[in-house]
């Protein structure tokens, strides 16, 4: 099929844009290769986001260019249900002997969305299988992002993500964010304040009584709102909180898994196990879309007790373990083994610090943050303009410049392909900063 590079923009109701003004202005990409995209037009654009937090490994990796190449002549599709492939069962080996100790079930889905959905119904049918079926109730956070369908649009914690979509899911609540500028601006890693924020679950307890909560749902470091890392002490208090009442801790690993911190996994970074883990994007490298939850033993044991012919978790896509995503998957850890990847984020994180934290005392900067691979710098809002304004007039200057980057509210959050080199993190920095000094 001939591609148009001038199609026509009418019947593609696009996701999470502005479609109108988009459609004014259009940003294209066309193609991509190691650490860049470039235009229709040609043009190159440094990629300081990983498409989406997604691309971990950079673009058009040959490992997974050819496992998914080698897999679609062989078998392209294979039903889930009653029925298996081997290589699902290959990935799942490989992928418990990355996650943390004790999570060593995996159940795949096909998005981050529905691992969340999916880690949801697991925690509240475990509770009743246990005979607990009172602990229905789903704690999030304030500026949580846990995908988009509907339990993940109500533990979520963005303002906007919610409104238009009424109640959702009945019996949720919200813990507090963690986000302090008054005590923690312009920290380096962890911020030192905020470990008692965790009691707040405490309080939540005490409000609606532990026997009718199932899960709390946290990402270890918050991606989408803006990169808020967790304080010192905040996740191991979190832990101890459900400990103490039974209730089980999810971490939504969509964005901090797959190496961004420096290690495959937050949980392991921050040492502090949960006992079920979302996650997608980086477990393909983004190529093939591709979700998982893992769990612990125990929580996967409590399905196994009926009869054996029973289906024990009636649950699951016509997508699960697709063979295509189970290639790409396999390719990307080749990849991500064999140059180091899940763990070089550890060793970029001073560059990173230096580069961007040298952006503090520019016009409008309120805040700098990092860890790993990741940075957010936060802008104080324009006097009297919609939120997040200046941080998009910011995107569209280093888009205008030749680097991507991402505007999450009123910051920029860049997360770039983990084989990033020194010279690349100048160049989104300085095109940052060139693009800050022209902001009104
Ligand atoms: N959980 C977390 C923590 C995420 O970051 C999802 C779930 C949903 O994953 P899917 O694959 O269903 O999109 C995500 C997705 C951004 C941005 O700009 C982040 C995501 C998606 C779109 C934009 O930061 N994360």
């Amino acid at each position: 099929m001939e591609h148009n590079v001038n199609p026509n923009m009418d019947a593609f109701w696009m996701p999470f844009t502005a479609n109108r003004e988009f459609k004014q202005s259009p940003r294209m990409l066309a193609k991509a290769n190691g650490m860049h995209y470039w235009t229709p037009e040609g043009r190159e654009i440094l990629d300081g986001t990983s498409g989406l937090w997604c691309v971990n490994a950079g673009h058009a990796r040959p490992r997974i260019v050819e496992a998914i190449a080698r897999q679609v002549a062989e078998m392209d599709y294979a039903p889930p249900f009653q029925m298996g492939h081997p290589l699902a069962f290959s990935l799942a080996e490989r992928l418990v002997k990355l996650t943390p100790e004790g999570l060593n079930k995996v159940f795949f889905t096909n998005s981050g969305s529905e691992a969340v959905d999916t880690a949801l119904k697991i925690a509240i049918a475990y509770h009743r299988l246990r005979g607990e079926g009172h602990r229905t109730r789903l704690i999030g956070r304030e500026r949580g992002y846990h995908g988009v369908n509907f339990a993940g649009t109500a533990v979520g914690g963005l303002g906007p993500n919610r409104k238009l979509f009424g109640n959702l899911v009945t019996g949720v609540d919200h813990l507090r964010h963690t986000h302090d500028l008054a005590r923690n601006a312009f920290t380096k890693g962890q911020p030192e304040h905020g470990a008692e924020l965790a009691d707040d679950l405490e309080r939540l307890v005490t409000l609606h009584d532990a026997s009718t909560i199932a899960a709390v749902i946290v990402e270890p470091m918050a991606g989408s709102t803006g990169v808020l890392l967790p304080p010192k002490g905040y996740l191991q208090r979190l832990r101890d909180i459900c400990d103490k009442h039974g209730i089980l801790l999810i971490f939504d690993e969509v964005i901090s898994g797959f190496g961004r911190l420096g290690s495959p996994f937050a949980a392991q970074h921050y040492g502090v196990t949960p006992d079920l883990l979302t996650a997608a994007k980086g477990i393909t490298n983004g190529v093939i879309p591709m979700g998982a939850v893992f769990a612990k033993q125990g929580i996967h044991d409590t399905f196994m007790q009926g009869p054996p012919a029973a289906i024990e978790l009636p649950h699951g896509y016509t997508y699960s373990a697709h063979p295509m995503a189970c290639a790409a998957a396999h390719g990307t850890l080749d990849t991500y083994e064999e140059e180091g990847l899940l763990t070089r984020g550890a060793q970029l994180e001073g560059k990173f610090e230096e580069a961007f934290h040298a952006l503090k005392g520019l016009p409008h900067v309120v805040d700098i943050r990092n860890t790993g691979a990741v940075v957010a710098v936060e802008f104080a809002p324009r006097a009297g303009a919609a939120p997040g304004r200046r941080a998009f007039e910011a995107f569209l200057g280093c888009w205008e410049e030749g680097v991507l980057v991402r505007a999450a509210g009123d910051n920029i959050a860049i997360s770039p392909p983990l084989i990033i080199n020194d010279g690349q993190i100048d160049q989104i920095a300085s095109t940052l900063a060139k693009v800050i000094k022209r902001l009104d």
